[in-house]
Order: structure tokens, then C-alpha cells, then sequence
């Protein structure tokens, strides 16, 4: 338990009794005591005087044993003693405020905090030490430049002459250049925190749920020679090699004559394919393809996909009776965990992210990209400005708004309406 303020160090002097006094940033062994001076556990207590402290101010921390009695207890001891109870993200809130990290650097710890892959925890991780805002600064630093050299041409125009326009417009499209590959991250961040969809589509009976079983590496979905198994979507998840997150969705098999019972599951398994990122699309290979198998291939053409002709130790008629497009689909039996390694790498490829574009700072909420979508738009007009011919002077406004959204990424100004939709996201005591 910790408690952060002004009063840390008072309230430490009355819930913590040791034979020393505390040293900062050195545990101590001592007695944790309730408002009547009882004891109500041995452990330790550390104390952090301001500035050096996660949240900047005096930080006093306990550490007890882990029951719920002791800890109730202890909460107790410590309320009594002056302390309030924190609020969500109260603790990093403070920590920002006080400038010890930035607002996107805040967001970070939530992330980390919600991890749910590796590769979440190490992108959350890459940006909790401050690597979007340095790629952003490194933009608006160019951009700040520019407006230093105007404003020496606007003070005094007789004196300095105007940047030649040119070089103005150069410098301007390299820093939009900068902004828009970061705003085309926001699209990998979501992708990391949610994880990759993949559908994996086909006609009953192709295979679909033995491939699931086979990529998962468990029989995870029932697996039966009858057609139409499989009645509702099916969702797991599972890490491709490099640690991207997929989120593979078995469904129902594709077909026009079906029970109620079964085309209400394939309504489902065209959402779930509408809905992902890449279909994984499972035919039968053994056998000529029927006229629905052939739909399916054709309607999938167009997406990311990987395409695969089952049942090879059956045959290949199928197979070898593809059109075009699908030359380069897989011949495989998903029994045989050669071929599922194929699969693998071939949907590694049909992603497309992999786990260095995650550790590249990116955009990990909607606020971030808010922020450089507004920047982007003050520096189109800027460059239209540019182009029209029109007075320099004009450019300035523009520049200084571009700026100051790419400030607001990292909280300068920030609102407390802002804040207080940034740390909601916490839970009490991060
Ligand atoms: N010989 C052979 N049999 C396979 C292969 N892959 C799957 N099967 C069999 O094909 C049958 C259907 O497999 P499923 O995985 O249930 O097929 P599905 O596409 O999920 O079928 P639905 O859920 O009905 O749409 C099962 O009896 C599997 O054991 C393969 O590569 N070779
Ligand atoms: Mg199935």
C-alpha cells in the first residue's frame, strides 16, 4: 500500500514503527500499527522524499502480508491516520501533473497495466519510455524552427528577408510525411491491443475446426465427418511467431441449403468474415470444387487471405482445378503439422505487422491520433497558403495550431476534462 502528499511522511510516523528511522529508498523492517498502537502485522516500510518518487511528491509505502484481514486492517490504520483513499489513476494523474511523465507516456501505464499479450505489454512498454513523444517532438521541433524564422520576418520585415517559399513548402511536406506515417500506426496500435481477426471461412466439412484445433495446438472445437459441426463462431486467441496476437475465429460452414438452425450460424460466420482482418479461407482439395466453394474463393479475392486446399492425402482434384487467382493457395493436409506450419508463416505474411513495427512508436488512442489529425489538418492549410501565393504572415496561425495539437499529445494544456477521461481508464492505486 502507498500513500503520496504532503502528509506521507506524518501518517508513516503513525501506522509504521521501526527500531531506525526511515532511510530514504531503503526498506525497513518494523510493525504496522492500528490506531490504538496495536500491532497488526511485521513488514516493511519504504519512504521516497519528494522529487524522487514515481508520483514527485513524499511517497510512504507499506508492504504487509498479502490477507485481506491485514490489508483491510492496515487501509484502516492508514485512513485513520489522515490519509483518503486514491481515485482511479489518481497516483500516475499526480506523476503527470508534477511533470514526471507525459501525457501519452500515462496512457502507456494503463496499457501495460491492461496488457493482454506480450506484444501489447512490450509496444505499452516502448511508449511508457517516452518514445511517441520523442518521434512526435522531433516533428514539431522542425515545425517550431519554421516559425522562428518567420517571426524574425514578421518583427522585422525591412531587416530579415522572407524564407524563400520553396524550401518553406519542402520542409512542410517532409514534417506531413513524418506526422502521417505516425498517424498510420494508430491502426498497428489498435491491432496489437486487440489482436489480429481472422476468420477462418469455408464450405461444411472442409476442415475449418481442425485447423483451429491444429494452429491452437488443442481441441478446442468438435471435430466430426458430418457436415455442419460446427453452429456458432468459435473464438480463440494465439500468438503468431514475432508475438502478434490473433484472434482466430472458427465458424460455420458456408452453404445456400440450410435449416434455420444453421443458416442463423451462417449469418454468423459472414459477420465474423466482414469483421476480420484476414480470412483464412479452407476448402476441400481432394474433390473438384463445388459451385459454393468457388463463390467463396471469388468473394474473398479482393481482402487479405490465405487460402487453403485441405485433404491432400485424399487427392488433389480440387487443387489442381483452381482458377488464377488462387495459384498461390496452399495444398495441405491440416492432420500433418508440417503443412500447419505452413499456414502459419502464410498468415504471418497475410498480417502484415510484425513484432519490430510494434516496438516502433505508434498512436495508441484515439486521443493521440485526434492530436496529429488536427496538426496534419493545420499544416495542409498551411501548405495551401503556400501555394495560393498568399502573404507569409498567414502561414504563422497555421503553423502555431499544428504545433500546439502535437503539445497537446504529450499533455501540454491539457484540460481537466481531458485528464479525467484519460485516467479513468486506471484502476485505484496505479
Ligand atoms: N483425410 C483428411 N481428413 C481431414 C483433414 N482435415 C479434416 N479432416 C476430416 O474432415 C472432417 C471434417 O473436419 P472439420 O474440422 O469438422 O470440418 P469443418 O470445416 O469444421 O466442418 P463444419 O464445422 O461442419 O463446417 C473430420 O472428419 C476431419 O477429421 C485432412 O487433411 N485429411
Ligand atoms: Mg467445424
Amino acid at each position: 500500500m502507498r500513500a503520496s502528499g504532503d502528509a506521507a511522511r506524518a501518517i508513516s510516523a503513525r501506522v509504521f514503527r521501526s527500531r531506525g528511522t526511515l532511510r530514504p529508498r531503503y526498506a525497513t523492517l518494523g510493525s504496522i500499527l492500528d490506531a490504538e498502537g496495536l500491532e497488526i502485522d511485521r513488514g516493511l516500510g519504504l519512504f521516497f522524499p519528494a522529487p524522487d518518487s514515481y508520483t514527485g511528491e513524499d511517497v510512504f509505502e507499506l508492504h504487509v502480508h498479502g490477507s485481506p484481514i491485514v490489508v483491510g486492517e492496515t487501509l484502516g490504520a492508514l485512513l485513520a491516520a489522515g490519509a483518503r483513499l486514491a481515485t482511479p489513476g489518481e497516483f500516475t494523474r499526480r506523476a503527470f501533473l508534477h511533470g514526471k511523465l507525459d501525457l501519452s507516456a500515462a496512457e502507456a501505464v494503463a496499457d501495460l497495466i491492461d496488457a493482454e499479450s506480450r506484444s501489447a505489454a512490450r509496444a505499452a512498454r516502448a511508449r511508457l519510455a517516452g518514445g511517441l513523444l520523442a518521434a512526435v517532438d522531433a516533428e514539431r521541433v522542425k515545425l517550431d524552427a519554421i516559425l522562428a524564422e518567420l517571426s524574425g520576418t514578421l518583427d522585422f520585415p525591412d531587416e530579415v528577408p522572407e524564407p524563400p517559399r520553396e524550401r518553406l513548402a519542402g520542409e512542410l511536406v517532409a514534417i506531413g510525411t513524418g506526422l502521417e506515417t505516425l498517424a498510420r500506426g494508430f491502426e498497428v496500435g489498435r491491432l496489437v491491443r486487440e489482436g489480429v481477426g481472422v476468420a477462418i471461412v469455408g464450405p461444411p466439412n472442409a476442415g475449418k475446426s481442425s485447423l483451429l484445433n491444429a494452429l491452437l495446438g488443442d481441441d478446442r472445437a468438435l471435430v466430426s465427418e458430418l457436415a455442419g459441426t460446427t453452429r456458432d463462431t468459435i473464438e480463440e486467441s494465439f500468438a503468431l511467431d514475432g508475438g502478434v496476437r490473433v484472434r482466430l475465429i472458427d465458424t460455420a460452414g458456408i452453404r445456400s441449403h440450410a435449416d434455420r438452425l444453421e443458416a442463423a450460424g451462417i449469418a454468423r460466420s459472414e459477420r465474423a468474415l466482414e469483421g476480420a482482418r484476414v480470412a483464412l479461407v479452407v476448402v476441400d482439395g481432394s474433390r473438384p470444387l463445388d459451385d459454393e466453394a468457388r463463390a467463396l474463393l471469388e468473394r474473398t479475392r479482393a481482402r487479405p487471405r490465405v487460402v487453403v486446399f485441405n485433404k491432400r492425402d485424399l487427392g488433389d482434384a480440387g487443387y489442381e482445378g483452381r482458377e488464377p487467382p488462387e495459384k498461390g493457395a496452399l495444398a495441405v493436409s491440416v492432420l500433418e503439422p508440417a503443412d500447419v506450419a505452413r499456414i502459419r508463416s502464410a498468415l504471418r505474411d497475410a498480417v502484415g505487422i510484425d513484432a519490430p513495427d510494434l516496438e516502433r512508436p505508434h498512436l495508441a488512442t484515439a486521443r493521440q491520433a485526434d492530436c496529429v489529425h488536427a496538426a496534419l489538418r493545420a499544416l495542409e492549410r498551411a501548405q495551401r497558403t503556400l501555394d495560393d501565393g498568399q502573404p507569409i504572415d498567414l502561414l504563422a496561425g497555421d503553423l502555431v495550431e499544428a504545433s500546439a495539437a502535437l503539445g497537446e499529445l504529450g499533455g501540454d494544456a491539457a484540460t481537466e476534462a481531458i485528464l479525467d477521461a484519460v485516467f479513468a481508464r486506471f484502476c485505484i492505486g496505479k
